[in-house]
């Protein structure tokens, strides 16, 4: 066939170094950026394939988010905005990792197994973040689309979430809004703006936020919104990508791990502020208080707030809506006593990685899931919307009722529901500020986090450590879940797990305890347990 030709003579110019085994893991292939030119090129390919099985648009974000600029990456976007689904990231692995003679083997195998009309036509939108390598990766991965005669649309720099969101647009005809970055802007902040008319005697300094953009997309995105929301938020953007390099000490994830500020970032003491991460998809909030103490207010803290938000509007429109919050095993174990107790929401927990939580979140009406590094959103099921725009619209529902029941419905609209979207949460999160008169500090006060540590070990091969219980427990190596179990009961109020990354090349550590001695104690002592029974390599961990 004259398509299979063109996918030789294309994958030519995008050969695969021989040997190069990549993983499709939790969010897409990562790794350097100089072993990435095949991968991108083969996932426009399957993202083609992708588009034609589903007859709908995919998309493909060239990203890295959180890692070094070095590196690089990719997410496949399926068509309602969200993660592809398990078995495609199977097919993603293969394609990716066929030797150069084997590639239309593997090609072919896939259309089989997944009777892909090949005569469909196909649509990918492609999206890319501000790393240098992203410009030609990008092009490897159109190249892929055009080798299958799809059809593509290059947004250029958009932050992930933007993508996803074009996606969801397109494959809905327009009903959750218009696929162009403009329409989103509009979509989300004039949801904001009506939130914000709620809101009673705010102050220009409750209206200002100081924004770290980890150099990354955020930043520029950032700026080119400012116009939407000016009269109801200033907001100061700092490392903007003019000078500092990406993600380097700064960003949503540097701030979470070092718990510290960002450098580049001016705070004076009380002073609300929040870092975005690489690709925007993430955000965390923090505060340095009068006497120079660093406070972090993260995922798990942003979900608390969103969803007493929600519960107290659910009670005032008096709609029995099932309403439950998504974690992982890195969730600060204060925050889900708060949340089961206190709250007396439902908790779950899933295994790291947006895709799982957001599939918990769809089995609840309303569901917040965010992870602890601050990635997150809201889902809301098609019953809870239609029966929420029913209120709004009921000649017979009094005032107070409506008013909750408009708030809820200006709610969903300021919400990126398709992934977790550092601007979206922002907007949401400032807004209830604002109408509950909430502080910085007062939402901190909602509950006291346990002191926490989180170390990275270096193994030879990350993959000899399974867990098991949405990974809070090691089923291998031998030994190494009993050696945890025991320095565990070392401690009070102590909790401790591992897990190889799906981004790094690392195993993560955490570990919470009754003060941060502790936690950093813990911690350690679990990272040397990793090095011992899991083959580290370097130098053994040292204590903090
Ligand atoms: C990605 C995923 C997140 C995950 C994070 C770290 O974030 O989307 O769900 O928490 O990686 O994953 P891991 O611990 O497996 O390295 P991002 O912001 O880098 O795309």
């Amino acid at each position: 066939m004259a398509q299979f030709q063109e996918v030789s003579k294309l994958s030519s110019q995008h050969p695969k170094p021989p040997g190069l085994v990549l993983q499709y893991g939790t969010a897409g292939f990562r790794s350097n950026a100089k072993h990435l030119d095949h991968a991108m090129f083969r996932t426009g390919l399957l993202a083609t394939l992708r588009s034609k099985k589903t007859k709908a648009t995919i998309g493909v974000m060239v990203t890295a988010s959180h890692n070094p600029e070095e590196d690089n990456g990719v997410k496949l976007i399926d068509p309602m905005g969200n993660m592809v689904t398990a078995e495609w990231e199977g097919y993603a692995t293969q394609l990716v990792n066929a030797e150069q003679d084997d590639l239309l083997i593997v090609l072919k195998d896939i259309i089989e197994k997944e009777t892909v009309n090949m005569s469909q036509e196909a649509n990918v939108f492609v999206g890319k973040d501000t790393r240098s390598s992203s410009v030609s990766l990008s092009q490897a991965v159109l190249d892929g689309v055009l080798a299958l005669s799809g059809h593509s649309k290059d947004y250029g720099l958009v932050t992930t979430p933007q993508l996803h969101y074009m996606v969801c647009c397109q494959n809905t005809q327009g009903k959750y809004g218009e696929p162009t970055v403009e329409g989103y802007y509009r979509k989300l902040c004039q949801a904001f703006i009506q939130l914000i008319k709620n809101a009673s005697n705010c102050t220009d300094d409750q209206k200002h936020l100081s924004v770290d953009g980890a150099n990354g997309i955020g930043a520029l995105k950032l700026h080119e919104m400012e116009s939407h929301v000016k009269s109801e938020l200033q907001i100061s953007v700092f490392n903007d990508g003019s000078k500092g390099k990406l993600n380097y000490e700064c960003g949503a994830d540097f701030v979470k791990m070092q718990q510290k500020p960002p450098t580049g970032m001016e705070m004076s003491p009380g002073e609300r502020c929040c870092s975005y991460d690489g690709d925007a998809d993430r955000i965390v909030y923090y505060y340095t208080d009068s006497e120079g103490q660093f406070h972090l207010l993260d995922g798990d803290k942003i979900a608390t707030l969103i969803s007493t938000f929600l519960k107290e509007l659910l009670t005032q429109v008096g709609l029995d809506l099932k309403i439950a919050v998504v974690q992982t095993a890195y969730a600060n174990g204060s925050s889900t006593r708060y949340l089961e107790d206190t709250m007396k929401v439902i908790v779950r927990c899933t295994k790291t990685g947006v895709k799982h939580l957001h599939h918990a979140a769809q089995e609840f009406d309303i569901g917040v899931y965010f992870e602890a590094n601050g990635h997150g959103t809201v889902l809301f099921s098609e019953v809870a919307e239609e029966k929420i725009q029913l209120l709004t619209q009921d000649p017979n529902t009094n005032d107070e009722r409506k008013r909750a029941a408009q708030l809820l419905q200006n709610t969903i609209n300021v919400i990126n529901q398709t992934v977790g979207d550092a601007i979206s949460d922002m907007l949401l999160i400032e807004a209830i500020l604002a109408i509950k008169g909430m502080t910085v500090q007062q939402w901190d006060a909602i509950y006291t986090d346990l002191p926490n540590r989180q170390l990275k070990v270096k193994v030879a091969d990350r993959r000899v450590i399974d867990t098991t219980d949405a990974e809070r427990r090691a089923v291998s190596p031998a030994g190494l879940q009993e050696a945890i179990d025991s320095l565990v009961k070392k401690y009070k109020l102590a909790r401790s797990f591992v897990r190889p990354s799906g981004t790094e090349d690392v195993v993560r550590v955490y570990a919470e305890a009754e003060t941060q001695e502790s936690a950093d104690a813990l911690a350690h002592e679990v990272s040397l347990a990793v090095y011992r029974l899991a083959g580290g390599v370097g130098d053994e961990p040292k204590p903090l």
